[in-house]
This record gives structure tokens, C-alpha cells and sequence, in this order.
């Protein structure tokens, strides 16, 4: 395939709610550019998009696709992404390379729940967006009313661009009030035919028209002028103004198409080609130290990795964009953050799984290669000599929790294994064992995203795993000042053990000033402070040990066995063996014996007295709180709200955007299992959540108490 300049290159992603007619649609702009000579569907399960056998079983994209287009001496790369909430790291990625989004709606639905969510992803990376009217020849296809709904969405910025005469099974074309033409569509092909705006349909065209020149003419003083002084742009100006006003996000334009009848789509290409930003005017890539790499073909070479898939037959393939400079085959670069050497062995344009063999690409182009040996995603190739990092892309917090474990123990190695591959393919897949829990806890997007991966690992691995509900990690902590002396005795034949020990504990408040007076039990202590140790725990929170030791009574060399026992119980706390934090422990009185005292003694001593003084210290569990922020549409608030209210929610404020109700919520952890499954059902699907963790609070008491019990129960299975 040719080698593309910068400025014949345009790369565009994909967005839109799940069945919006996205993978179509790129079917048709493939057909149009002759990169396939037969549309397949989604339905027939031939599209090039949903290639892969899980795309297929299912109906619908689950990864994001590379494809790419030629059109009027231009490449035009696409990005196809899935609309469901579950497979989001594939927008994510898409996000970080594309220069302009194309937004698509299904005229059916109007803006959708996948049209809210991506439209904040295109909102937070700043990208142009254009939007696609699509699936107009459906009978239930509403054009006005998916205006509304955009406008509603996204405010003024939605200037319509084309409209259609009739929807439905009669959709056959549209006028198009940028070139004043009216253009229709024959054969479900593509072929086009050009009219006059017919007569009834010139007033209202007209008012488009202006509408779409002023909405040009506010973004370029010279432009202004022009409109002012002549009452017109000439389509050319109005092309410019547009140009602008898509750069900086203030215009959306509208355009109409059928993705399925293959309408509309060669003036969206068109549109994108003379319209949407190149590479060089789109998106921007900064460097982790804030360095901005502009992206000039004579520059230093740089590719970003934003994906990386293991395809069948071929092994790890790794897609890119050139960032700076050139790449051409049988080059070798440097991977920025292992200073590995990689040698492109193979470079491609990538349609899906067919792949065009490129000698070389230029700064601003998207394509992929195999067979690297030590690249991820997220990581910057540079040529030798150059030390670039590109910034991450951001993806989203995880929002669904499952404790896994492969259903034969034989399999448990090859399992994590797999899980962690898993990972660097998506990287909202996380894994990790949690020695807290002792269980291996797999997170992700939501129910359906761990289905899919459940099902590689049972269908690709011949793995079978099981998947069931995760351990909370809790924490313990006390809430008073309590003492307590222990001895360790034990004589056994030849040498015994000897250690006590005395110690006061109370919580630790951070800034509080050191306590030297305590009351407790009906006693006195006053300490004198001789050493003071402040230990940041691996689980949050702080552990403050002071050597309070006076006149010898333990040797300073027994002091840090001590502490080892102190910490023995820390790292399983005595209420439900969770770690317990923020405590501070003072050593100040004890007894050794002259020949049976040692270090083991003295940590055995150190921990019981630990264990002591806990349990009297009015100990707390605490629970890890989620901040969960909700959107959902008006009419499911209600069912949404009183779910809430079962999941010991505190509703922290409620605020609505673009017909979204949007909840702020307080949420324990140990709540929010397979939330996002209830959710979906509550609400059809129609609503999203994000969750991040906030901190620790007590858990009320009678919750407290079923927790005691159940490591009760346990500990005397054990
Ligand atoms: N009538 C009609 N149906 C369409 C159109 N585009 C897609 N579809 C159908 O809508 C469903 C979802 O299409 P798909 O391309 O997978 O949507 P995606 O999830 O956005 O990629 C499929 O059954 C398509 O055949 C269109 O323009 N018109
Ligand atoms: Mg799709």
C-alpha cells in the first residue's frame, strides 16, 4: 500500500450507543473506498469490524477495531469502538489517537445512555465531533425528536448540517444546506445522484443555511466581516469557518446517513476529508515530563502503543500511531520504558484481521505490527537516542469485583498466567491476589465484561473457572485507651521462655500530640518517652510504637521482638483478622529472666498483650466506602434511589445534566456487589455508574456483630 503524507491522512473513532449501526456504518465507508468489494453484516457475522469468534457468538463489537479507508487521494483511519459501558477500554484507547470523533445515533432511540458516556470521554479528551444521524431508513427512525434530544445533550454546539424529507422506508437521500444540494441514493450502494433543493423545500433549507453560515462565520473575525458586509458565506468560507468551529468543539454539524442502505456515507467521508482536522492540527501528545512532540514527518521517530491483541496464527500484534518522524519495516527502536530494542519486522494498514503490508508510515498515521517482544500498551518506541515518554491513557476505575478461581487446582498457574496476558491485552481487565484476602480478585467494567473472559478461558485455554462473590477488606481499629501485662512462661526441659511485657494503647490521631498520662482500669500510668518509632503500614493507616522502658526492665535488643508481635496482630487483627490501623503502642513496664528470655519470648508476649489491651480497647471494624456517582434517566430515579437506600447509601447530592439525573453517593464496598447487573436491570440498561474508593468507616453495629461471628464460626472450623 502507498505511503500516506500527514496531510493526506485523517483518523477518526467511532462512538455511539451499542446498536447504533457504528460497525455498519464502517462496513460502508470500507465499500466506498474499495478496501472490500461486498458489505457483509452484522447479522450475516461477515463484517470486517467483528471479526473475532466472541464478536460473532454475540452480535456486537466487544473490541476496538482498526480499519481504515482510502477516499479522494485520502486514508481515512477508523476506529471502531463497542457502545456498551462493559468494553469501554476500547474508547478509551481509541480516544488517546483519534483526532475526531464521529459520533453516531441510531434515529430510533436519539441520544442514547453509550451517546452520554462516550460524549464524556470526547468531552474530557477534548475531540471534535461530528455527528451521524444514522439508521434513518428504519420505520421507526424520529428525526426531529433525535434533534431534540441532541440539543438537549449537547446544546447549541448541534448545528444541522443535512436533513432528511422523509424517514422510514421511503429514506432514499437528504438535503444538504452546506453544498445546497439535494442528494439521493439508488441500489443500496452508494450511487448518487444530485438534485436541485426541491421547491417546497427552499425556505426551510435556506433558514439552515444561514443558520450553518453564522454558526461558521463566529469563529473567524475575517469571516464575520465577510457575512456582515455581503448577508452570505460562499460554501468554500463556510467549509473554513466549519473547520474552526469543529476544532475547537463549539459545532457539532448534523449530517444523515444509513450505514445499512450505504446513504450518506461518501459525504461523511467527504465532509471528515475536507473538513475534520489532519493529524497534525488534532490531537496532541505531550510527554510525561510535559513536553509537547509535534507531529512532523522530519521529526525524530515516535510511536505510541495504544492496543495490543494476541490474533490467531500470527501471535501479539501491537497498534500504534507514528507520533513523530517515520517508521519504516526492518527499522529497530527503543521502547521508552524498558530500553529494550524492538525491530519492526512487519508494518501494516489494518482493516480488522486483513492486514496491507506498508513499507513505511508517516507522523500522524495509524497501523499495527507483530511480533514484538517486550512492548505494551502505553508504551512509546523511539529511534535510538531519543528518550520520549508519552503520556498514559487514562482508563476508567474498575466497577465490578469477583473473587476467580480456576474450577481444577492444576489449572491455578496457568490461570494467572493467563489472567495477567488478559490485562495487557485490556487494560480494565486488573488482577491481582490479595494476600489480605487470600483470594484472587479479578475487576472489571461489569458482569458482562468478566463473562467474555470467562468465556476465552473456558473456549481459547480450556480453562474453567469459578467465579464467586469477593472478602470485604476490612480493617480493625479501637476507639479508647486500655493496658494490659503479659507473661510468656513455658518450661520445658532444658532451656525455657521467658518474657513480659506491659503496654498501653490508644488511637492514633494524626498532629495529636503524644500522650504521657494514662487512666486506665482503674490505674495510673505515666510514661517516660525514650524512643519513638512511626510506621506507615503497608494497609493505610499508621502504627506509632514508643520505648518506654525505664530503669532496664527489658533489654533495648528485646524491643523490636516486641514489635514484631505487636505487628503479628496488626497484620491479623484479633475481631475478624483483617488488618487493624492507626493505633499507637507504648512499652513501658516488663520483666526478663536472666537465662530463659529471648526474642522469640519476647515477641509471643508482645503479641498477646497486643491482643489483650485490643479487645479492651473498644474495638471498631471498618469498612472501605465507595464514592458512586450514578446516571440515569428521570424516569428510572425512583427504583434507583430506594435500591440505594438497601445498600446503606448516603445520598450526598443530586444534580441533572442533559436529561440525566445524576446521584452522588457514599456507598460500603461490601454493598455494591454486582451492582452494576442490578443496575442494568433496574433501568433497561439505560443508566451508568462510576465508583472510586473514599476512605474507611466504622461499620454500624449490628453489622459489626455479624462479622464477629462469622470469624467465630470460622476459626472454630479451623
Ligand atoms: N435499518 C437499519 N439498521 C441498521 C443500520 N445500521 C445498523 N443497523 C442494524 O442495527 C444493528 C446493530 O448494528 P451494528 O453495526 O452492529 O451497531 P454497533 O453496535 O453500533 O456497531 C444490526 O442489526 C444492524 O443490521 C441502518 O443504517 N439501518
Ligand atoms: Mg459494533
Amino acid at each position: 500500500m502507498k505511503t500516506y503524507l500527514t496531510g493526506q491522512i485523517k483518523n477518526i473513532v467511532l462512538l455511539g450507543g451499542s446498536a447504533s449501526g457504528k460497525t455498519t456504518l464502517a462496513e460502508a465507508m470500507m465499500f466506498e473506498g474499495k478496501v472490500i468489494d461486498r458489505r457483509g453484516s452484522v447479522d450475516a457475522k461477515n463484517t470486517v469490524s467483528d471479526y473475532t469468534e466472541v464478536e460473532q457468538l454475540y452480535k456486537r463489537s466487544i473490541y476496538s477495531t482498526l480499519l481504515y479507508t482510502e477516499f479522494k487521494e485520502h486514508k481515512l483511519n477508523i476506529i471502531d469502538t463497542p457502545g456498551a459501558d462493559d468494553f469501554v477500554s476500547g474508547v478509551a484507547s481509541a480516544m488517546k489517537v483519534a483526532d475526531t470523533c464521529v459520533m453516531v445515533i441510531n434515529a430510533q432511540a436519539g441520544v442514547e445512555i453509550g451517546t452520554q458516556t462516550t460524549g464524556r470521554w470526547a468531552d474530557r479528551a477534548k475531540k471534535p465531533m461530528v455527528i451521524a444521524v444514522n439508521q434513518l431508513d428504519s420505520e421507526k427512525a424520529n428525526w426531529e425528536s433525535t434533534i431534540d434530544s441532541l440539543k438537549q445533550s449537547f446544546g447549541n454546539r448541534v448545528t444541522i448540517m443535512q436533513y432528511p424529507l422523509v424517514t422510514g422506508q421511503d429514506f432514499n437521500g437528504f438535503v444538504d444546506v452546506l453544498t445546497m444540494k439535494y442528494y439521493t441514493f439508488k441500489d443500496d450502494n452508494g450511487t448518487r445522484e444530485e438534485h436541485e433543493i426541491p421547491a417546497a423545500e427552499k425556505e426551510r433549507a435556506a433558514e439552515y443555511h444561514n443558520t450553518l453560515a453564522e454558526a461558521a462565520a463566529e469563529h473567524d473575525e475575517s469571516l464575520m466581516e465577510i457575512y456582515f458586509d455581503k448577508g452570505e458565506l460562499t460554501e468554500d468560507e463556510i467549509r473554513k469557518g466549519l473547520s474552526i468551529g469543529i476544532k475547537s468543539r463549539s459545532t457539532f454539524p448534523v449530517l444523515c446517513t444509513s450505514g445499512k442502505r450505504d446513504i450518506g456515507t461518501k459525504r461523511l467521508m467527504e465532509f471528515v476529508i475536507k473538513t475534520a482536522p489532519y493529524p497534525d492540527e488534532g490531537a496532541s501528545f505531550d510527554t510525561e515530563t510535559d513536553e509537547n512532540v509535534p507531529c512532523k514527518a522530519d521529526g525524530p521517530t515516535s510511536l505510541f502503543v495504544f492496543k495490543t491483541s494476541v490474533e490467531p496464527h500470527i501471535g501479539e500484534v501491537s497498534y500504534f500511531r507514528v507520533i513523530s518522524g517515520k517508521v519504516t519495516e526492518g527499522m529497530d527502536l527503543i521502547n521508552a520504558s524498558n530500553d529494550s530494542k524492538e525491530r519492526i519486522s512487519g508494518l501494516f494498514s489494518a482493516a480488522g484481521k486483513k492486514r496491507e503490508k506498508q513499507n513505511e508510515m508517516l507522523a500522524g498515521d495509524i497501523g499495527c505490527t507483530v511480533k514484538l517482544k517486550n512492548t505494551k500498551t502505553n508504551q512509546t518506541l523511539n529511534s535510538p537516542g531519543i528518550d520520549r515518554k508519552l503520556k498514559a491513557i487514562q482508563f476508567p476505575e474498575p466497577k465490578f469485583r469477583t473473587a476467580v478461581k480456576a474450577k481444577n487446582e492444576a489449572d491455578d498457574e496457568k490461570l494467572s498466567e493467563l489472567l495477567n496476558r488478559a490485562h495487557n491485552e485490556d487494560p480494565t481487565l486488573i488482577v491481582e491476589y490479595s494476600k489480605e484476602l487470600k483470594q484472587l480478585i479479578l475487576s472489571g467494567q461489569g458482569e458482562h465484561h468478566i463473562n467474555i473472559l470467562k468465556w476465552h478461558l473456558s473456549n481459547s485455554n480450556k480453562i474453567e473457572i469459578e467465579l464467586f462473590a469477593p472478602k470485604i477488606p476490612y480493617r480493625e481499629t479501637i476507639t479508647k485507651v486500655a493496658a494490659a501485662d503479659y507473661r510468656h512462661k513455658k518450661q520445658s526441659g532444658g532451656a525455657g521462655q521467658f518474657g513480659e511485657v506491659h503496654i498501653v494503647i490508644e488511637p492514633h490521631v494524626e498532629e495529636a500530640a503524644d500522650t504521657v498520662n494514662f487512666k486506665t482500669g482503674g490505674k495510673e500510668i505515666r510514661l517516660n518517652i525514650k524512643g519513638r518509632e512511626e510506621i506507615s503500614l503497608d494497609w493505610g493507616g499508621k502504627l506509632i510504637y514508643y520505648n518506654c522502658i525505664v530503669g532496664g526492665a527489658i533489654d533495648a535488643r528485646f524491643m523490636p521482638a516486641i514489635l514484631k508481635g505487636v505487628m503479628d496482630k496488626m497484620e491479623e487483627g484479633p475481631l475478624t483478622g483483617s488488618y487493624a490501623r492507626d493505633i499507637r503502642v507504648a512499652v513501658y513496664d516488663g520483666k526478663m529472666h536472666p537465662v530463659d528470655s529471648n526474642e522469640l519470648s519476647f515477641r509471643l508476649a508482645g503479641r498477646n498483650a497486643f491482643k489483650e489491651a485490643f479487645k479492651k480497647a473498644g474495638p471498631k471494624i471498618m469498612e472501605p466506602i465507595y464514592n458512586v456517582k450514578i446516571y440515569v434517566p428521570s424516569e428510572h430515579m425512583g427504583d434507583v434511589m430506594s435500591d440505594m437506600q438497601n445498600r446503606r447509601a448516603i445520598i450526598e447530592g443530586m444534580d441533572s445534566e442533559a436529561g440525566f439525573e445524576i446521584i452522588k453517593a457514599r456507598v460500603p464496598l461490601a454493598e455494591m456487589y454486582k451492582y452494576s447487573t442490578t443496575l442494568s436491570s433496574l433501568t433497561s440498561g439505560s443508566a451508568t455508574f462510576s465508583m472510586k474508593f473514599a476512605d474507611y468507616q466504622q461499620v454500624p453495629a449490628d453489622v459489626q456483630e455479624k462479622l464477629l461471628k462469622a470469624y467465630e464460626d470460622q476459626e472454630k472450623e479451623e
